[in-house]
């Protein structure tokens, strides 16, 4: 085995990366052979807060600490808890301010001052319109719009109270956050005050750091991040299932190509209507190319992707190797996972990095800025910049032949309407499922690429091994894409990859066993989804009584960090691979894998191998089917005429 095919399950990226090496291009794979992980930072036994340190205190190779304590006296308890609420909060920061950029865009569009933008699921404007307490009697479209945007923009600055969607979990999950003071108040406030209580000499109790830890992860999945979706589905559309495509191979020899890459869809949403504009396609045929193939990378792609079927490109490891095909006229860029290294692989080609964000710049790259009010002006000026770069080719293509059919766009109203039909749209049967045992259980397997591990490879080996035991799989981020690029997203997975039971229930419906549900934003569907099942009823009273679990077997990012642990706070038992960030201190491990699970219901775990994480989840799902009395495969009684006019 190469050295590169030792790196990726994907054959693009590894046809890629053998590419790379040849033309001593750097990626984040060579980078990560040249770097080795901190061993200190690797399990958080550092502060820097202050300059009297950095102060380490890492254990020796018996597991020994030598220091007890930082020079001001903090114990490596507060040290490593510390490091991990800064984590959260800036994962939190990172989902909300994605959903600040989403509710002024779509104030602007209610207030008619966004250029290219609508209000398209007005159903839906009416639904979040409601969950906001907003009266909507006699208001039309618009009013209704204006009065939602403002009124999301509080939930940013509010100082005092709950924030709305808080109301829309199970009212037992809703007690418990108030029990414990960690129901949160405002998003903004709630990562400030991570941010102040983790200052030198403030809050130095790890205990009391965590539960403002989880204060904070709730205000992104049941705050920001919520509200980015929900909005972003009212201005483009709440996703239904469409048919696309995955991997490098989406990317046109004879067209020109343009990706884009990021987490925000307000751009890429204008450069999908300015691709089909009677000017782009003139100056395209101009330059002798076939039309503008516009393709997604990471998030980004998951938008667009699941509203308009645009191609996806890839996931987060094969953004560089997506350049790396000398293909690539544009890739924009807006926020977050967005590797710097990018800047350094286009100058190898003709490619153009835009940065397009006002908050992220890369040096060397070009900025043209979006705003609302132009926006399609901007979507145009890149196309145009693309189209004038296509005859600057100067080396050899090299497209990778690989690339699959997928079916994405599993939205929770999706999922209600899928299952129950439109006239009695509702989680009803997929909670009778689960109950007869065909369905043992959901879980939601999500997260990043990182390069310390073998590219996709724990995301698909944790996920054949939960559809093979009957477990519905819900994904989104990148994880989502690797199941795309393993054939795991098309209706037919499910006779491949899935027991039996789940098989028949998805072969009925016609769905894949591992639904896509979106971006990291997403998981926020997860969550109202979970809620629903509770809502539905004969699952217990709350999400923490679902046969469910989640995991991130190959996550990276703060984010994601944030994700687990607003899904263990909403009482979802959360395997984590790769590397875990509190290993430093004992007790906060304890405190995060076994106490949680006392007060939250749900708790953290950690395990590299993503089958044994699999088999964890399963034996979580079994014990929760075990608690509810539904352990028992029901019998399966025909019932004849007498017997139904029995039931009245
Ligand atoms: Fe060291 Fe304390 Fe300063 Fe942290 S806050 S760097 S432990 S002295
Ligand atoms: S893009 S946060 S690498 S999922 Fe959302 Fe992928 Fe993780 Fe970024």
């Amino acid at each position: 085995m190469s050295n590169e095919q030792a790196r990726s399950i994907d054959k693009a990226t590894v046809e890629l990366l053998e590419k790379a090496r040849k033309e001593e291009i750097s990626t984040v794979f060579s980078r990560a052979d040249r770097i080795k992980p901190c061993p200190i930072g690797a399990e958080d036994s550092c502060c820097k807060v202050c300059a009297m340190g950095p102060c380490r205190l890492p254990r020796s190779k018996k597991g020994e600490q030598q220091e007890r304590t930082g020079v001001c006296g903090a114990t490596i308890d507060t040290i490593v808890a510390r490091n991990f609420a800064r984590k959260v909060a800036a994962g939190t920061a990172s989902h909300s301010d994605h959903a600040r950029e989403v509710v002024e865009t779509f104030l602007k569009t209610a207030r008619g001052e966004a250029q290219g933008f609508a209000i398209k699921d007005e159903v839906k404007l009416l639904e979040v319109a409601l969950d906001f307490g907003i009266d909507i009697e006699g208001k039309d479209a618009t009013a209704i719009a204006t009065e939602l945007g403002e009124k999301a923009l509080n939930e940013f600055g509010r100082q005092h109270g709950e924030l709305a969607y808080t109301k829309k979990a199970p009212l037992k999950r809703q007690e418990i956050w108030r029990k414990y003071g960690v129901m949160p108040r405002g998003i903004d406030r709630e990562v400030v005050e991570i941010m102040h209580r983790t200052h030198m000499g403030v809050d130095q109790d790890y205990r009391h750091i965590l539960l403002q830890t989880t204060r904070c992860a709730l205000a992104d999945g049941w705050g920001g991040s919520m509200i980015s979706t929900d909005l972003q589905d009212i201005m483009f559309g709440t996703p239904v299932p469409v048919l696309g495509s995955i991997n490098l191979g989406v990317l046109k020899e004879d067209q020109v190509n343009v990706i884009v890459h990021g987490h925000e869809p307000l751009l890429p949403e204008l450069l999908v209507v300015a691709s089909r504009d009677p000017e782009i396609k003139k100056l395209t045929e101009e330059v002798g190319a076939k039309g503008v193939n516009l393709a997604g990378m990471c998030c980004s792609a998951n938008e667009v992707l699941m509203r308009h079927g645009i191609p996806c490109a890839g996931n987060f490891l094969q953004q560089e190797l997506a350049l790396v095909t000398g293909a690539v006229e544009v890739m924009t860029v807006d926020v977050q996972c967005q590797m710097q290294g990018l800047q350094g692989v286009a100058e190898c080609f003709h490619t153009k990095l835009i940065t397009t964000s006002d908050r992220a710049m890369i040096e060397g790259a070009t900025h043209i800025e979006f705003h609302p009010e132009k926006g399609l002006e901007t979507a145009k000026q890149i196309l145009k910049m693309a189209i004038e770069n296509y005859p600057k080719r100067r080396h050899a293509v090299y497209i990778p032949d690989h690339s699959r059919d997928i079916v994405a766009g599993f939205s929770h109203e999706t999922i209600n309407y899928l299952l129950g039909g439109l006239f009695r749209a509702s989680y009803r049967p997929l909670n009778d499922n689960i109950i007869n045992g065909r369905i043992r259980g959901v879980a939601g397997v999500v997260g990043c690429n990182n390069v310390r591990t073998v590219h996709d490879s724990a995301h698909i080996a944790m996920i054949r091994e939960l559809i093979k035991n009957d477990v519905l799989v819900l994904t989104t981020g990148c994880a989502a894409m690797a199941c795309g690029k393993a054939g795991l997203l098309t209706p037919e997975a499910a006779r491949e990859y899935a027991g039996s039971g789940l098989a028949e229930v998805c072969e009925a419906v016609g769905i894949p066993p591992v639904l896509h549900m979106g971006a990291c934003v997403d998981n926020s569907r997860i969550l109202v989804a979970a809620t629903a099942m509770v809502k539905e009823g004969g699952l217990g009273d709350d999400i923490s009584d679902l046969p469910a679990a989640g995991a991130a077997p190959e996550w990276m990012s703060e984010k994601a960090l944030a994700i687990g642990q607003y899904f263990v706070a909403s009482g979802i038992f959360t395997i984590f691979g790769t590397t875990w960030p509190t290993v430093g201190s004992e007790n906060v491990t304890r405190h995060l894998f076994e106490e949680f699970e006392g007060m939250f219901k749900g708790t953290w775990a950690y395990e590299q191998d993503p089958v044994k994480g699999a088999r964890l989840m399963i034996d979580h799902i079994d014990k929760k089917r075990k608690a509810l009395g539904i352990d028992k495969a029901g019998e399966r009684v025909l019932f004849d005429m007498a017997m139904r006019r029995a039931l009245g």
